[in-house]
């Protein structure tokens, strides 16, 4: 049994519930996800849920809800019944990913999440830009961002990676950890209250599940060894998962991602804060920071203010959410060309046939 503040539960959730019958409804939050089956927690208890098949319909544009939701189920949870889902409310953030595949719409890895570490390894995965991808993502996401450097205990050079991590992401609290040796533990702790929901992203091997049995203080998710050639993970954590501290507060450990795909634009101002404050002295607004008369930017990187790299992959990172978000209208204008391909072969037909032709 839980209490529903100490699941996350907050006035957000609760105006989302009709007054009259608020005393009657069964909140419940999705812990995890199988192939459709979900986990669901509840002051009544804990179990299995399914979508309802009105829902299911419902949801078919914006899609099936992810780990963190907040739900209203018909039946209190249990552990030997599936129960139904008949509503989801509104997110109060969501951290999202560009899904693999023909997949057009972008995949829920968690929501109604306040805090989001990026965690990476200070071994030879260890990768500044790859930091800053997931920052914008979370960024956008409405969480607060955080970055856990771990496997310190592997790392010769750690002022250095820690300047250049800060120097990247201004702005936003950088731990230092060794889970493996339960160091630095004490201050990523202190960031997980009672009611808040903490989630950790990053690539295979990382270590995030290895901090999570650490801050749980037991072995209960599963980890695996990484490649001694390049510190890569084997992608040991399959699904994403909510895990309650004793303390309170939860963790949502989540699977590694082979690459993080930005998809829009959003939370790169943020990452690129230098960037933008710059950007907004271009002598004009619609400045491409290239070859325009008065352009801040430009005569930053010219004064050694700004690295001429940082814009570069400034550039990249934009360029490369232009473009998904360009490919996913391709995608909707090819299917919406089918249709009307359908339609005009008919009509052809149509003409042959009433023409008295085979
Ligand atoms: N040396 C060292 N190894 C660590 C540390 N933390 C984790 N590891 C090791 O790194 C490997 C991967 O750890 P996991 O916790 O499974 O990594 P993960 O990020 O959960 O990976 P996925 O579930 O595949 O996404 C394991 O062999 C851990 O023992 C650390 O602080 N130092
Ligand atoms: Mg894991
Ligand atoms: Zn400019």
């Amino acid at each position: 049994m839980y209490e529903l503040s100490a699941l996350g539960f907050g006035p957000f959730f609760e105006q989302q519930l009709p007054s009259s019958d608020r005393l009657e409804l069964i909140p419940a939050r999705i812990a995890a996800e199988h192939r459709g089956v979900y986990e669901v927690w509840s002051t009544e208890g804990s179990g299995r849920a399914q979508l309802a098949g009105r829902l299911r319909r419902e949801l078919e544009d914006a899609g099936p809800p992810g780990v963190g939701d907040w739900t209203v189920v018909k039946d209190a949870p249990d552990p030997h019944h599936t129960t139904v889902i008949e509503r989801v409310l509104s997110r109060r953030t969501v951290f999202t990913r560009g899904a693999a595949g023909r997949e057009t719409r972008a995949q829920v890895v968690a929501a109604n999440v306040d805090l989001v570490f990026a965690v990476c390894g200070l071994d030879a995965d260890f990768n500044v830009h790859r930091i800053e991808r997931y920052l914008a993502r979370i960024w956008a996401s409405g969480a607060q961002p955080a970055v856990i450097l771990n496997k310190a205990d592997l790392c010769e050079d750690l002022g250095g990676r820690l300047a250049e991590v800060e120097s990247h992401c201004v702005g936003v609290p950088v731990y230092v950890t060794s889970a493996l040796r339960s160091e630095g533990l004490d201050a990523v702790r202190a960031c997980v209250h009672d009611g808040l929901t903490v989630a950790l992203v990053g690539s295979s091997g990382a270590g995030k599940s290895t901090l999570v049995n650490a801050l749980l203080g037991e072995d209960r998710m599963r980890t695996g060894e990484v490649r001694a050639t390049d510190g890569r993970g084997c992608h040991v954590t399959t699904h994403r998962q909510l895990v309650l501290l004793p303390a309170g507060g939860l963790l949502l450990d989540t699977p590694g991602m082979r690459e993080l795909q930005l998809v829009d634009e959003d939370g790169l101002g943020d990452v690129f804060g230098d960037i933008a404050a710059l950007a907004s002295r271009c002598r004009y607004r619609d400045c491409h920071h290239e070859t325009e008369p008065g352009c801040a930017v430009i005569e930053a990187v010219e004064s050694g203010e700004l690295a001429a790299d940082r814009l570069a992959h400034y550039r990249k990172l934009e360029r490369e959410a232009q473009a998904f978000a360009l490919r996913h209208d391709d995608r909707k204008r090819r299917k919406a060309e089918r249709v009307w391909g359908q339609l005009s072969d008919e009509v052809a037909q149509l003409r042959k046939w009433k023409g008295g032709k085979p």
